[in-house]
């Protein structure tokens, strides 16, 4: 499971455009997201890093760790 922290994911316009993102690298991935926390679970067999760039393209950048 990959955890990510994106502090300006803040509204359900963010939510779509970051679960579109992640199913565009992996669309068999998972995404779990609790946005008052503004935490995003991916479920993925994909490398986190992959996610995090494309997340930062679209304007997320991923504060906190990431686990594998
Ligand atoms: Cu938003």
């Amino acid at each position: 499971m990959i955890e990510l922290t994106l502090p300006t994911m803040t509204c359900g316009h963010c939510v779509k455009t970051v679960t579109r993102t992640v199913q565009q690298i992996d669309p068999a991935a998972t995404v779990d997201i609790d946005l008052p926390t503004h935490r995003v679970s991916i479920g993925s067999e994909r490398d986190a890093q992959a996610f995090r760039a494309a997340l930062a393209e679209e304007g997320y950048e991923a504060q906190g760790s990431a686990a594998a």
